[in-house]
């Protein structure tokens, strides 16, 4: 067996766990982590974002879900780490794991650090396991006593977000805030997630890769608000925007929360907030004070402000203006023999860090080949790096952080011939892709109806995709952000004006090659309540993929139409080269 996980079951032995489990995530549930936070990483071995392990004395298993079954299969070899393929039949869930276990072993104990597990998922072990009378131990970070390189974190310096860009005032945005607790009858409420202090104090950090936030926990009450931060932090001083801010040590947290009166009201979002201060909080007032819900801050920044939008529509300019070079390089150079799925995305992201205040991408570039083009959210890694050929399809889907905006663009590329069948699939995406932008948002509508709608033009040639149509994406936050996310099965939410969200079908043939289309679009209210769809983003589709005869005079013309604005708008942009692209790119289908 793999030598961190022989010593993580001595640490085992020693604290009297029958059963340690290591998720994946990090203090606040985010969706990307901190190099600190990899532990699952360090133990099993296994790269990427996806994974989560259980140890015991029967075996090491570790959970994946599809996009890592192939570099998991190689990563794990020879470690004795059993592959749980997320999903495929006869593969138990984590839940259906622990279950089976604790019936097998009454009485045992199961360990886990609480402070990398949300409040929800831990509070559902605990009920599961409650009739096996299994002891839970959550304050031990066992993984962490076996890594002992383990990097620290060096908090980023926190810096002010622009007025230009956020466009309300963070005193403006607590007010706001405050009337919410107000009407829900809380008097504390907590922010756990990186992204809504962010928001909230207008302030950005550089503590997790592709998503621009700082380690902190927030508390505001109807006299103050306190920010919890890490040492160091707050080196280039608190913008004055936040002199109404107390300043509090990151590790003091447990602390204000236990001092909380019992008879006071304290809001906080399970789903966020982790099992290990949740559970501080329940031991402090028996928990009955306590309400379990999304916080308003939410909601609140999904609609963005005139500001936001202004300064988005800018991001995405600049954000088109790689795009068609990197395109137009693609083309250009994909004869020569050398490219690869990797030498690609390579490219790309010097394209997009040229532009003016981009200063990361927005997630892991997925840059797949023919058949890599097939595996959802594939994104290459050393071992799968295929060469790009002179045929077929590649399919980019990438995204930069610019201190104007945040984007997430899909474009599917004909790096050669392609095959009819290839020409129709790809008009019909693009049916699909269409029928969200062109379609009218009736003010009670909601996401099933809207998902479903968009699919029917798949559909009705039998075909569809196994992946969420549409999510929110954030203003200089996460691009992928919530509750306004459409997946399969959807839980029915509703729209506002000012929401900005993807529309990206697609239609993938195993082991052939993939194809999705995606661009960013922002709900405006229509004058009486229902809303409409406006197009963000700014980069030509594949026009010789596209089979006219397949599309409706409304499409076709939206098609051109969509051509001529981009051609306008990044010809003054680009270079020469890149611009004899861009023309032959958006010349009138
Ligand atoms: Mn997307």
């Amino acid at each position: 067996m793999k030598k961190e996980i022989v010593e993580l079951r001595e640490k085992m032995n020693e604290n009297g766990i029958d059963l340690y489990y290591v998720p994946s995530g990090d203090y606040h549930s985010s969706e990307y982590v901190n190099d600190f936070f990899k532990c699952r990483e360090f133990l099993s071995g296994l790269t990427g974002e996806a994974g989560e392990l259980i140890v015991n004395e029967e075996g090491a298993y570790l959970w994946t879900d599809g996009r890592y079954f192939l570099q998991a299969e190689q990563q794990l070899a020879g470690s004795e780490i059993e592959l749980m393929r997320m999903a495929e039949p006869g593969v138990p869930t984590i839940d259906e794991f622990l279950i089976d276990y604790a019936k097998r072993h009454q009485g045992c104990t199961v360990g886990f650090d609480g402070k990398v597990l949300p409040a929800s998922a831990g509070f559902g072990i605990e009920d599961e396991l409650a009739e096996y009378d299994v002891t839970i131990k959550y304050d031990l970070d066992l993984a962490g006593e076996v890594w002992t390189e383990r990097p620290a974190i060096e908090p980023s310096a926190i810096f002010e977000f622009p007025m230009e860009s956020a466009g309300v005032s963070a005193e403006e945005k607590v007010r706001l805030v405050r009337e919410k607790m107000t009407e829900k009858g809380a008097d504390y409420l907590l922010v756990t997630d990186l992204m809504e202090t962010a928001w909230l104090l207008n302030l950005r950090g550089r503590d997790i890769d592709y998503t621009p936030v700082f380690f902190a926990f927030t508390l505001v009450s109807q006299n103050d608000v306190r920010l919890f931060v890490m040492d160091g932090a707050l080196r280039n001083g608190m913008p004055e925007s936040c002199s109404f801010v107390t300043v509090c040590d990151y590790n003091d947290i447990n602390k204000a929360l236990a001092e909380i009166p019992g008879d006071k009201k304290l809001w906080l979002d399970p789903d966020s907030a982790n099992y290990e201060l949740v559970k501080i909080c329940k031991e402090a007032a028996d928990g009955s004070n306590l309400i379990c819900e999304m916080t308003p801050i939410a909601m609140m920044k999904t609609a963005k402000n005139e500001q936001e939008i202004k300064s988005t529509v800018n991001a995405h300019i600049k954000d088109g203006a790689a795009m068609v070079k990197f395109i137009a390089w693609v083309k250009r150079t994909v004869g020569e023999g050398n490219m690869t799925e990797i030498s690609a995305a390579d490219y790309l992201q010097a394209c997009r860090f040229e532009q003016d205040g981009c200063f990361d991408l927005s997630f892991e570039t997925i840059s797949g080949y023919g058949p890599n083009g097939a595996i959802i959210h594939y994104a290459p890694t050393e071992e799968t790096n295929a060469d790009v050929k002179p045929e077929g399809f590649l399919l980019v889907d990438s995204g930069g952080q610019y201190m104007d905006g945040t984007t997430d663009i899909t474009r599917t590329l004909a790096v050669g011939p392609l095959t009819q069948e290839m020409k129709d699939n790809y008009t019909y995406v693009l049916k699909s892709h269409l029928a969200m932008i062109l379609m009218d948002v009736p003010k009670d509508m909601n996401g099933v109806d809207l998902d479903a709608y968009v699919r029917e033009p798949l559909r009705k040639v039998g075909l569809d995709f196994k992946h969420g149509l549409s999510h929110g994406v954030g203003h200089v936050l996460s691009v992928h952000e919530g509750p306004n996310i459409l997946r399969r099965v959807a839980t029915p939410i509703g729209f506002l004006p000012g929401m900005i969200m993807s529309d990206e079908p697609g239609v993938y043939l195993d082991g052939k090659y993939g194809i999705r289309i995606e661009n960013e679009l922002l709900f405006v209210d229509k004058g009486n309540g229902d809303m409409r769809l406006e197009n963000l983003t700014m980069c030509p589709y594949e026009r010789e993929a596209i089979n006219k005869d397949l599309l409706t005079e409304e499409e076709l013309a939206w098609v051109n139409d969509y051509h001529k604005k981009v051609r306008e708008t990044l010809e003054p942009l680009v270079d020469d080269e890149t611009r004899k692209y861009l023309y032959e790119a958006t010349e009138e289908i």
